[in-house]
């Protein structure tokens, strides 16, 4: 099975609940690693115990996992779909690129508790997301961000 397809398996769940989900992702991503809640200037404060019933966070999380659906569905042409994320994020949000590898991490152990992903699912989401931010990494040398 493709990746994106073995991916897509579990997407239900996820697809069910955006904001529940997105926000589990974002409040485990900052727990495990601190310096990332300092990427996005409007979650800096927040402590671990509001994060989450916070609204912006939920918002954001939501976000994040709706455009992972939207490069699943892609099949591998979402050349469209990293072309504009790259832009914002090198030069808006200046989110360097391994912040996208500690993500990934966070989205494997949240679909397998959450969603049931399997071992071959979570190798599939890792290789799926491996030539996502491989795309995202020459976009940021394209526009001379180091990331
Ligand atoms: O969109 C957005 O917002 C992004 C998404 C993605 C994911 C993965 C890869 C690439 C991209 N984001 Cu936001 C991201 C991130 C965050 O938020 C935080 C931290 C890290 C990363």
């Amino acid at each position: 099975m493709a990746d994106f397809d073995a991916v897509l398996k579990f997407w239900g769940p996820v697809e069910a609940d955006y904001d529940n989900i997105g926000n589990m992702v974002l409040t485990r991503l900052f727990a495990e690693h601190p310096d990332t809640q300092k990427l996005f200037p409007k979650f800096a404060g927040i402590g671990q115990g509001d994060m989450a019933g916070n609204a912006a966070i939920s918002a954001h999380g939501a976000t994040v996992l709706k455009k992972l659906g939207e490069v699943l569905k892609a099949k591998g042409n979402h050349a469209s779909i990293v072309k504009p994320l790259a832009n914002s994020h090198a030069t808006k949000h200046k989110i360097a690129i391994n912040n996208f590898k500690l993500i990934t991490e966070i989205i494997v152990k949240v679909m397998q508790e959450k969603a049931g992903l399997d071992a071959a699912g979570q190798t599939a989401l890792r290789n799926v997301m491996g030539v996502f931010i491989a795309d995202m990494d020459a976009n940021y040398k394209e526009l001379g961000f180091s990331g």
